[in-house]
């Protein structure tokens, strides 16, 4: 039974609840997308605590605060992640990024609106098929990166080749000799790292938990190879190419 004094906004509002579930799960994959990161992302952990605290705000009220405020959070968090995300839905090879990054957009676009639609009291009746569609996208983005990641191209080591151990979002320095080399880039991590070198125009995507043999012709001298995926600038290799 309703207490008699029941604030403004119906504190069992189906929106209300969809907020707050929403919330909880994206703390959950914020979470998750750290653990297999195996490191903490300041601006994930931010936007974790965030999705927690909302989630705690909005299930004890309902005001509209709370609610907006929700909204307005997940919407900085999708319009935020855009370019990143962007780059990893392209990968769907790579199960730890694409699954954390597809759920986190599907669970941000819902509270964004959820948040607005239990403050306006609009649709009550769509909530459930919402959150249904919602969880069937991220169901649907699990098996689509599970077939991806199954079928994903996988080189083995040859002979001569020089081993480069990617682990940890880390790349080693390098000492080479000049000539034709071939690089037999294994990533040892869950996650998509891509392997640039300054001054060659080699430009590899390596899917989580691959390796990618990659042929190159260098001159004597010191190139700078790194991964350009948002958010792992710190990955700066050194190789010397000995004359
Ligand atoms: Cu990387």
């Amino acid at each position: 039974m309703k207490p008699p004094h029941a604030s403004d906004a119906d504190p069992t509002s189906p929106w209300q609840r969809v907020t707050v579930a929403g919330l909880a799960m994206l703390c959950l994959a914020l979470i998750a997308a750290q653990v297999v990161n195996t490191s903490i992302i300041p601006e994930v952990a931010g936007f974790a605590t965030v999705a927690g605290g909302l989630a705690i705000w909005v299930r004890r009220s309902a005001s509209p605060i709370a609610l907006l405020a929700a909204s307005a959070s997940a919407a900085v968090l999708v319009v935020a992640n855009l370019p990143a995300a962007t780059e990893n839905l392209r990968h769907p090879e790579s199960v730890a990024s694409f699954v954390p990054t597809s759920t986190a957009i599907v669970l941000g676009v819902v509270v964004a609106a959820s948040g607005v639609l239990a403050t306006a009291r609009r649709a009550p009746r769509a909530a459930r098929p919402t959150a249904a569609a919602a969880a069937g996208l991220i169901g649907l983005g699990v098996v689509v990166a599970g077939i991806a990641s199954v079928s994903a191209h996988d080189d083995r080591q040859q002979g001569g080749d020089i081993v480069v151990d990617v682990r940890d979002s880390n790349y080693p320095d390098l000492t080479v000799p000049a000539g034709t080399n071939t690089f037999y880039v294994d990533n040892h991590d869950l996650i998509r790292h891509t392997l640039l070198i300054d001054g060659t125009d080699v430009d590899v995507e390596i899917p989580g938990s691959t390796a990618r043999r990659i042929a190159v012709e260098l001159e004597p001298g010191s190139y700078r190879y790194i991964c350009d995926v948002i958010g792992h600038e710190a990955m700066v290799g050194v190789m010397t190419v000995d004359g």
